[in-house]
């Protein structure tokens, strides 16, 4: 393996790679054959090997090309979610030559598709090999992997049970993403999700080849990162949450650590500092940031767009400045996500133009290009900004007119926070219930409506957390949806909801191994 290649490839699985690889061609022709996995997202080619498959045995290795972190880190991830299933020991990681049997093999190297995500993977009584040209290949390589493994294998308590074959179908599979842009979205805001919580969604977003995790720092119910040249932002912003909570917020050192184990895991962090609305608790920390020059009070309703920024002050932007550049300065990934939505008071619509324009200059300064939601497509935008489009009645027209990337995220199929019907104890449903059907059968290109696909970068899930407090409430709202959400996001060719929905079912053993809060939707045929 040459240096250049190599070095090439850290960088992909840094990075993450939200946006940023290579669009996909046109979708491959949907297959509509009986169900031969249980794979999601299901991989763009499944062909079934002869014979029993591969079996882990306690003299199983993992090898890895010597000299190559990324590939070694994978290694070590793989040997971990082996763990003990098939020997006392987890499988050794080894950097030497593989032998002919009894291995796993990651490599790097040549493979049919370009874009940086694809692998392929081959399993034959012999060996599993996984190639990719990056290591973010091999990385969703492996997550294909764990789900051929049986379910126990998940699970401490249950997997050191030597009667079990840890077994592996023989199978070729070529697979790549449909859209770079794969995001899931947590608000941290309206309740505050501590750093495992956090690490813990990384964890369930990676088994499903999601790679951009939007946290939604800040709300009018609270501040969740420390700012050091405006430390009451935190220390008292930080204080309250929805429904009364203590609330709480990150260290810088705490937001580092979300970094790095996002990007070992193929996940960009994007943060959002919502503005020029949804603010109040900057509002209650800094009494200067106000008009009036009174610090309002803390807030820990439900009620959306009645704070502002104050406009026509200086102090503001220098605020805004600070901000951003600390959070920057921690953000490797190369967006800066400014809120923008649901300004219902206090600023016109040429102030509220003018205001997402000099934050996009500060952004932009920043190093950062600017993420908003879609009412930002109002004001002149640079080619760099995304627009997030989540309105669900109408398409993102203005954006797309403009030229910009748009991620799609129709509160009316992507919000994980939507009630799936009536019966549901947690979530609001002032966009729509969304069973698990809803969430799948849709299209983020056929309903933007005759907006080009190359405008399209993919899509992302929020989950706004004014009814979740705790990560047993997330986990339900998002399971099973974010699964759906993720085969829209990365499978190509038709989708088919009877289809689906049997590979859906049979993650249950596997989530429940996980131990993952998940809702049992009537519609999913559950074995
Ligand atoms: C709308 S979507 C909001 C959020 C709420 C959410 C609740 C968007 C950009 N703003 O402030 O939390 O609805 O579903």
């Amino acid at each position: 393996m040459s240096r250049g290649v190599t070095a090439f490839a850290a960088i992909a699985l840094l990075a993450g790679a939200c946006a940023r690889a290579p669009r996909p061609a046109t979708p491959a022709a949907a297959r509509s054959k009986p169900m031969q996995h249980t794979l999601v997202p299901r991989p763009t080619s499944f062909e079934p090997g002869t014979g029993d498959g591969f079996v882990v045995s306690p003299t199983t290795a993992i090898y890895v090309p010597a000299g190559n972190e990324d590939l070694l880190r994978i290694g070590r991830f793989l040997s971990d979610w082996i763990g003990i299933a098939a020997a006392p020991m987890p499988p050794r990681v080894d950097v030497g030559t593989p032998p002919p049997r009894d291995a796993i093999v990651l490599q790097l190297g040549q493979i049919a598709e370009t874009a940086g995500e694809a692998y392929e993977l081959t399993v034959t009584a012999e060996r599993i090999v996984i190639s990719s040209r990056y290591a973010s290949g091999v990385f969703y390589g492996v997550q294909t992997l764990r789900q051929l493994l049986p379910p126990f294998v998940e699970h401490e308590a249950t997997r050191a049970d030597a009667s079990r074959p840890v077994r592996a179908p023989a199978v070729r599979i070529s697979d790549s993403p449909r859209f770079a842009w794969r995001a899931a979205m947590l608000d941290v805001a309206r309740h505050f999700f501590s750093v495992d919580d956090v690490k813990r969604y990384m964890d369930l977003m990676a088994l499903h080849k999601l790679n951009c995790l939007h946290l939604h720092l800040s709300d009018d119910q609270g501040w969740r990162i420390e700012i050091k040249s405006w430390p009451n932002l935190a220390l008292e912003g930080g204080k309250s949450e929805v429904g009364g909570g203590t609330g709480g917020f990150y260290t810088q050192q705490d937001y580092s650590e979300l970094v790095a184990y996002g990007r070992d895991r193929g996940i960009t962090l994007i943060p959002e500092i919502e503005m020029p609305s949804h603010i109040n608790a900057a509002l209650a920390s800094y009494a200067e940031l106000n008009c009036d020059g009174v610090a309002r009070q803390r807030y820990t309703g439900i009620e959306v767009g009645f704070s502002a920024v104050c406009v026509d002050k200086d102090v503001t932007y220098k605020f805004i400045d600070d901000v951003v550049r600390e959070i920057s300065a921690l953000t490797p990934g190369p967006y800066f996500h400014i809120g923008g939505d649901e300004v219902r008071t206090l600023l016109t619509p040429q102030q509220y133009i003018a205001f997402i324009e000099r934050a996009q200059s500060i952004v932009q300064a920043n190093g950062k290009e600017m993420i908003g939601w879609d009412e930002i497509a109002s004001a002149q935008l640079l080619k760099t900004t995304v627009v997030q489009h989540w309105r669900p009645d109408s398409p993102p027209a203005q954006a797309a007119a403009k030229g910009n990337r748009i991620v799609m995220s129709l509160a009316n199929r992507a919000y994980l926070d939507m009630q799936y019907d009536p019966s549901s104890p947690i979530g609001l449903h002032w966009a729509a219930y969304i069973d698990v059907p809803d969430a799948y059968n849709w299209d983020p290109v056929a309903v933007a409506k005759g907006i080009p696909e190359s405008t399209i970068v993919g899509l992302e899930a929020p989950l706004w957390t004014e009814t979740a407090a705790s990560i047993r409430d997330v986990e339900w709202l998002a399971f099973p949806r974010l699964a759906a959400l993720a085969e829209v996001a990365w499978s190509r060719g038709e989708r088919d909801w009877s289809e689906f929905a049997p590979r859906l079912a049979a993650q249950a053993p596997r989530w429940t191994a996980l131990g993952i809060n998940f809702y049992r939707s009537p519609k999913v045929p559950w074995r």
